[in-house]
């Protein structure tokens, strides 16, 4: 039996910090959760990367969506090298992951923040960009991936190296929470939406126009970024020749989560039993996590 690193948060969170979360529909929170938990993370994942099918390539797909759909994959075409690798659900098969989602302080981070006095566990997910990954990530917004609706629904971006705008830093589009559209979920690479998806098409974002009131942020391993499932964000692509930039999302709802069937979006099996308007309760795919 492994033993886990502290669930408490290395400092508080501010008022500022909820405030912002509110407004912004994204917080960075430095310095908030033990190294150990990255340390925990970072080992796991290493491990992993050795059964490389647990991965999807998404620079694969990119090509394979150039070549077959003739879609708009978003890629800067002078980088070179680099697999943008992506995994899901990794809580599921990996102690240490499971861990991390459950009784690190995330939840109880996530509760705060939101409001909210109990806490689900909807996903994890790995998402790696290699040193020259030239692979943009499509703008997009969480909840219209998600089989679930409600205010209370976040993701909690966590980086395990240092990570920047050269490295392929997420932007965040500011207060795009408070309009409430909920979008079509696209290919992750390329803008155009998943087929048989419902929702509103996603605006043509792209990182360094000045009419989009972007947020990026400068973040460490400890850092958090926990941003609202209805912010649109995306990142650029990893112009170093050096650096990694891997980061774990966790996705958490809380109160007031409702199942919602969304057609076209990706499903877990047990979305197969579950019906439009049930409410969010403790389920073994779904586990409470706080409160
Ligand atoms: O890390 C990225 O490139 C995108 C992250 C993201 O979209 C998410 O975690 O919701």
């Amino acid at each position: 039996m492994n033993s886990f690193p502290s669930s408490d948060p290395v400092r508080a969170i501010t008022q500022a910090e909820i405030s912002s979360f509110a407004l912004d529909g994204v917080v960075h929170l430095p310095e908030i959760v033990h190294k150990d938990w990255v340390d925990l993370l970072d080992s796991a994942l290493k491990l992993m990367l050795r059964e490389p099918q647990m991965f999807a390539d998404l620079t694969a797909l990119g090509s394979d969506l150039n070549e077959t759909q003739g879609l708009s994959v978003l890629a800067d075409s002078d980088i070179k090298g680099g697999r943008f690798l992506s995994g899901v659900d990794h809580w599921k098969e990996d102690e240490n992951f499971a861990a991390f989602a459950k009784i690190s302080p995330l939840p109880s981070i996530v509760a705060e923040l939101m409001n909210s006095k109990k806490i689900y566990l909807y996903e994890d997910s790995v998402l790696i960009k290699e040193p020259g990954t030239a692979e943009r990530t499509a703008f997009h917004q969480d909840l219209g991936y998600f089989h679930i609706e409600g205010n209370s629904i976040c993701t909690v971006w966590t980086p395990l190296d240092d990570v920047s705008f050269e490295t392929g830093g997420v932007a965040y589009l500011r207060s795009s929470h408070k309009d409430k559209k909920v979008f079509k979920p696209n290919w992750f690479v390329a803008n155009e939406p998943l087929p048989g998806t419902e929702g509103n098409d996603l605006p043509n974002i792209e990182i360094g126009e000045e009419r989009f009131d972007l947020i990026q942020f400068d973040t460490k391993p400890g850092d958090l970024v926990v941003h609202h499932a209805l912010t649109l964000h995306g990142a650029g692509a990893n112009n170093s020749t050096s650096r990694q930039r891997r980061a774990v999302s966790v996705r958490y709802c809380g109160d007031g989560s409702t199942y919602k069937i969304r057609p076209g979006a990706p499903k877990k099996p047990h979305h197969e039993n579950m019906r439009t308007g049930d409410p969010v309760v403790d389920h073994p795919d779904c586990p409470q996590v706080w409160g």
